[in-house]
């Protein structure tokens, strides 16, 4: 017998569950300011979170999926990306969407069912949410071509999470992103759940990291509620792709503290126990601690940032309850350049027109 192919999956992580440095300490870690900033995304990313959530429950936000617990995944993702990097979210990264310069406003009405939501004022080239599970993957194959064609130093980045994994399109962009070299970063956010399949149902892998290995490129795993090693991880992966190395898939070890969407209720399929235990591990508190023992962070500090985060994100919410709606033809109006005649009576009907049905 000969062995033909070997593989290993390294997990990294810079800062424990208490908030305490592991093994070396990252630049950034050194630098208050950074800490600060990275810390001040992810708080601002839950105030949002809750926010959006309320406006849902009072009937002012169509349905939500919370990021809750998985701040830090999104908001050291992006904190390593380049302005010019592409972002290719699923629906639970708003942390890096507004890292990355995107509004809240914005937010808002993308998940008030307003379209206008995804013509970003900020990062022109990141994609909208996408709703469809892992559909965006072939996606960022493609503008990791397109990148390639053109010899840009741009990466486009992939974030789904673990049932997304177990999906066609994302085996085929993984494939063709390593048969073809393509500067892609895949990241998997496995929150353990993926509506109420557990990722223990999801796939007979060991971990998820491993299913790069068959597309010919490198997997690793990170603890995705340690800001700094995502941070890490995501720049190593940055800089490979960059320089022409090709694809990594990033597995982001994180939890979803919340329901999956403000549709769901987790407690009819996971018990209290599981939820509080990951409550200890969460990326805010730990990211606070680290905070409060290495760079003198107050309560007062403290207090201050949380009153700032909400007021900016009362101030999105009054821009996004003043906006006038959309009326309600321009669906019709926006997504054909010529409206087919098969939709010229629904256009009708839903200006209220008496026509055939
Ligand atoms: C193609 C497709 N099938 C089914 C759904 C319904 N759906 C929405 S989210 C979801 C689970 C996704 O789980 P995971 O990939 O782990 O992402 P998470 O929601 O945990 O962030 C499903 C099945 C969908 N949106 N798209
Ligand atoms: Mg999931």
């Amino acid at each position: 017998m000969t062995r033909v192919a070997e593989f290993s999956v390294d997990r990294i992580q810079l800062l424990d569950a208490a908030g305490v440095l592991v093994g070396d300490s990252p630049d950034v870690a050194r630098d208050r300011n950074r800490v600060i900033d990275m810390y001040r995304w992810m708080v601002l990313t839950r105030a949002f979170d809750a926010r959006a959530i309320a406006l849902q429950r009072t009937g002012r936000l169509g349905t939500y999926a919370s990021s809750l617990g998985q701040e830090a995944v999104a908001v050291g993702l992006a904190d390593a990306m380049e302005r010019d990097d592409v972002l290719l979210p699923s629906f639970r990264e708003h942390g890096a969407q507004l890292r990355r310069g995107v509004t809240m406003n914005e937010l808002l009405l993308y998940w008030g069912g307003d379209e206008r939501g995804s013509d970003f004022s900020g990062a022109r080239h990141d994609f909208p949410c996408c709703i469809p599970v892992g559909s965006h993957a072939p996606h960022a194959a493609g503008v990791g071509l397109a990148i390639q064609l053109r010899g840009e130093p741009w990466v486009a980045v992939c974030v789904f999470g673990d049932g997304a994994t177990s999906k066609g399109d994302v085996y085929e962009a993984m494939n063709i992103s390593g048969a073809w070299t393509l500067p892609v970063v895949f990241v998997a956010s496995n929150n353990e759940w993926s509506i109420s399949v557990p990722r223990s149902a999801q796939t007979a892998c060991e971990t998820l990291a491993q299913k790069a290995v068959a597309s010919g490129f490198e997997g690793v795993q990170v603890d995705g509620n340690d800001v700094f090693a995502v941070r890490e991880v995501a720049n190593r992966a940055l800089e490979k792709a960059r320089s022409g190395g090709g694809p990594t898939l990033i597995e982001a070890l994180t939890y979803r503290l919340g329901d999956h969407t403000t549709v769901d209720d987790a407690s009819r399929y996971r018990d209290d126990e599981e939820v509080g235990r990951h409550w200890k591990q969460e990326p805010v508190a730990r990211l606070r601690a680290f905070l409060t023992t290495t760079h003198e962070w107050t309560r007062e500090d403290e207090e201050t940032m949380i009153e700032s985060c909400h007021a900016e994100v009362e101030a999105a919410v009054e821009e996004y309850l003043a906006t006038e709606s959309q009326p309600v033809e321009s669906i019709f109006d926006y997504l054909h350049e010529k409206l087919p005649s098969a939709y010229a009576g629904q256009r009708g009907m839903a200006l209220g027109e008496e026509g055939d049905r």
